[in-house]
């Protein structure tokens, strides 16, 4: 019995070595590409398709809300006349979104562009016309950095072996030997056609049908379409749940992918939090919309975690989004313009964030955002660095910053103080990036 022990012992370990040593076979993410997408902090979701007819959830409500059969036919009276990548890329900007990502196959198998492996798309809908081709045109033109989400869940495809509703029946003639290619040569036409991409956002991995191995080597083939692009880490196995972590560096994923909250503070691997500015992704009449205050403070408290926001539209059957999400994310982009060198291109800390707020920095200075100042004065504790100066973002209004080997405390008179994000500028005698972050009491 021992020696069995012993034995299976050594298979396990050498599993485990052996998937790591795999890992390290892994092509290291382009660390610019990295960086670059880093310092852009803000990007457009949306999640879209012949479903928004309905006005229930992509993927999910096949075969819930929704009969399979009625759902698989939606796409055949799908006419989105008043779609307008254009307009889609200048509501982004106008954001201050730097990058934006779709859904250019859900779990629901439904393709969003021309591809030639199935009729299963957009072009072959009455609308006829190639979105991601439109939307990768309008990024370019507008400096938006274009980037695509990819289910490798296909519960409509007879080869991928779980079906609706959720995931939770069997296709009795799946196959992932045929599946895998079909998904393989999806990414191909994606990366050549509307190529280069910024990242390729992978989803639905979670199913037992995907395994560790098909992630590395998923990994390392759209890698090889496109050396620079980046690839979250939902390629894998690795991601923990909605926390969105990565579970080891055996798993393969440049970025972590917090989903419906905001990642925590981690400065050593690069995050990104996936939000709805609504409840649904895809589109849903009346849905709850997030007040202008709401999605600041989850900007900046993500800013403030070292982490990007990925915020996410689901736009109507017709085409257009809904002229109440333009009015918010044109709300937030108005904001942006006043405050915004207080989030792009910043890193997260040195103050955690915490009741009080975040703090982001940058060069010599510290943006101190301040949403809750639980009375007239604000106590931080000490950091390695002196304050020279001290002054609110904006300019108008007055910071009083009184600083001791112990404690720095903040004082800003209530008429000078802002709604959602008061921004307090510390400027250093160092570069912020040489001072450790500090945990803040509550
Ligand atoms: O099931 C999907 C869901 O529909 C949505 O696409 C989110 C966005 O990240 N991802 C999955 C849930 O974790």
């Amino acid at each position: 019995m021992i020696q069995l022990q012993r034995l299976s012992g050594c298979l396990l370990l050498w599993a485990v070595v052996a998937a790591a040593s795999n890992a390290a076979e892994l092509p290291a993410p382009d660390a610019d590409a990295l960086a670059r997408w880093q310092a852009m902090r803000f990007g457009m979701f949306v999640h879209w398709g012949p479903v928004s007819l309905k006005g229930t959830e992509i993927g999910w409500s096949r075969g819930q809300q929704v009969p399979a059969e009625e759902y698989d036919s939606l796409y055949k009276t799908f006419h989105p006349i008043q779609f307008d990548a254009d307009e889609w890329v200048r509501t982004a900007k106008a954001a201050g979104m730097k990058y934006f990502v779709i859904t250019s196959k859900h779990h629901d198998g439904f393709c969003l562009w021309d591809t030639k492996t199935t009729e299963y798309k957009i072009t072959d809908t009455p609308f006829k016309r190639d979105v991601l081709k439109e939307l990768s045109d309008a990024c370019r033109k507008h400096g938006i950095q274009f980037s695509t989400y990819y289910s490798i869940c296909d519960w409509r495809h007879p080869d991928y072996p779980l079906g609706s509703p959720g995931g939770k029946t069997t296709k009795a003639t799946a196959d992932m030997k045929r599946y895998v290619p079909y998904m393989k040569e999806h990414l191909r036409e994606i990366v050549k056609n509307y190529g280069p991409l910024g990242s390729m956002w992978f989803d639905g991995e979670w199913e037992s049908p995907w395994t560790h191995e098909m992630g590395l080597d998923l990994y390392r083939y759209v890698r090889s379409l496109q050396p620079g692009i980046l690839v979250n880490n939902r390629v894998d196995k690795g991601r923990r749940g909605m926390h969105g972590g990565t579970m080891g560096h055996e798993y393969a994923g440049d970025y972590d992918t917090p989903e419906q909250r905001v990642g925590t503070f981690q400065t050593d691997r690069p995050w990104e939090s996936c939000i709805t500015i609504c409840q649904q992704w895809a589109w849903k009449p009346d849905d709850r919309l997030k007040s202008l205050k709401e999605c600041i403070q989850t900007l900046v408290n993500t800013a403030g975690g070292d982490g990007n926001l990925l915020l996410n539209v689901g736009p109507m059957p017709d085409g257009r989004i809904e002229p109440r999400q333009v009015e918010r994310l044109k709300e937030i982009g108005e904001w942006l313009e006043r405050y915004g060198e207080s989030v792009y291109e910043t890193r997260g800390g040195p103050f955690k964030p915490g009741a009080y707020g975040a703090s982001t920095s940058k060069a010599y200075r510290v943006y101190l955002h301040v949403f809750n100042w639980q009375g007239e004065t604000l106590r931080f504790p000490a950091i390695n660095a002196k304050i020279v100066k001290a002054a609110l973002l904006g300019g108008d209004g007055q910071a009083v910053v009184e600083q001791t080997d112990n404690q720095i405390l903040v004082k800003v008179a209530g008429p000078d103080r802002k709604e959602p994000d008061t921004v307090v500028v510390f400027t250093l005698d160092r570069p912020a990036n040489a001072v450790a972050p500090v945990a803040v009491a509550p």
